[in-house]
């Protein structure tokens, strides 16, 4: 929490640059000040034991939510995290009985309808997650069906899918843990798992959905499962945002560089990462910044590449990279 926010990095960097006028450094503040203010709004569900906490620990750090070793559900109505931009709501799905179930549909519900003093819908993006190891989705396809999808008015986009645990979807078997992925056969199941999840929800409400599979791994003790797929499961976030709250993601993901590492290979999840966060600035505060912030972020790549965290190291060393910015601008 103590780390520069990014916005102020930015401003500095174009304070200290000698091409920009008076007009454009003033109107840069105004547009980084409203970046910074930016909070995008996810509702994180699905059933006891899915991993709802641990994706909450990967994708944002590992002392965010809490992890459950019980059966009984951790999280028992709906908890909320503020990050510095990033608000989670962290809801149980359905499954823990028929009162239990009454209550969260409720609770969800109300989420999806809650507006900001602004009027603007408050909930910007719901995740489901399944379990990838579980037999029994049943209860999740009701839950994104029912209660989802008929309450989530005109704007499907804010919905995604993702089904956690791809590790233990054939309990165990076909996970290379040498390189962290799946075995060939395994890939196969998971993309079955895929398609049938799309088809299981295309059927009954005629939306259109594309899952993705992926592993929040966990941490505890001696044993410990890095993520697989969760740069690619931060783009499909991130394209499920509004454009212009995109850039605020780098402000709280995980400086891990490890949980960014491995993934499916079938596009360049961090390289659209950045991309994405560029386009998001610019789309803000306009070309000018967006110029700024694009070379900023190159100048500290280089020197992030080996750390080859997401963002190519971006999202860490901005955070102490006053130096390194002065350095770039030649003061
Ligand atoms: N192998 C494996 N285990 C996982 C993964 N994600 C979560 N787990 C484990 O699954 C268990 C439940 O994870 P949680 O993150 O607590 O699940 P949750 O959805 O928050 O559960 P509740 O809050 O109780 O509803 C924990 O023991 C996790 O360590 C994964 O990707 N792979
Ligand atoms: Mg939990």
């Amino acid at each position: 929490m103590s780390q520069q926010h990014f916005t102020d990095e930015l401003f500095d960097a174009v304070t200290n640059d000698p091409t920009l006028s008076d007009t454009a450094k003033a109107e840069a503040r105004r547009n980084l000040d409203k970046l910074k203010k930016t909070k995008v709004n996810i509702l994180i569900t699905g059933a006891t034991g899915c991993g709802k906490s641990s994706t909450i620990n990967a994708l944002f750090g590992y002392d965010k939510a809490k992890v459950g070793q019980s059966v009984n559900p951790e999280t028992m109505d709906i908890s909320k995290h503020e990050l510095n931009n990033i608000v989670l709501y962290d809801s149980p799905g359905l499954g823990d009985g028929k009162a239990a179930d009454i209550r969260h549909s409720k609770n969800i519900i109300d989420k999806l309808y809650e507006k900001t003093s602004n009027g603007d819908m408050l909930i910007d993006l719901v995740l489901v997650i399944l379990e990838g190891g579980s037999r029994d989705l049943g209860t999740s396809f009701e839950l994104i069906n029912s209660v989802i999808i008929p309450n989530l008015g005109e704007d499907k986009k804010r919905l995604l899918v993702a089904i956690n645990q791809a590790d233990m979807a054939m309990k165990g078997r076909g996970w290379n843990h040498a390189e962290n992925k799946p075995e060939p056969e395994l890939v196969e199941f998971l993309e079955e798992k895929v398609l049938s999840s799309h088809r299981r929800i295309k059927e009954a409400t005629g939306v259109f959905v594309e899952p993705i599979y992926y592993v929040a791994g966990y941490k505890d003790g001696n044993n410990s499962q890095n993520p697989y797929n969760l740069s690619k499961l931060l783009c499909y976030i991130l394209l499920h945002t509004k454009e212009e709250k995109r850039a605020v993601f780098v402000q709280d993901v995980n400086q891990d560089e490890d949980v960014w590492r491995a993934d499916d290979g079938l596009d360049k999840y961090r390289e659209k990462i950045r991309s994405t966060f560029l386009d998001s600035v610019k789309a803000v505060a306009g070309e000018v910044v967006g110029a700024v912030a694009d070379r900023f972020i190159s100048t500290v790549s280089t020197m992030g590449r080996a750390a080859g965290a997401v963002l190519g190291g971006a999202a860490r060393v901005i955070g102490n990279a006053a130096s390194s910015v002065l350095g770039f601008f030649g003061l």
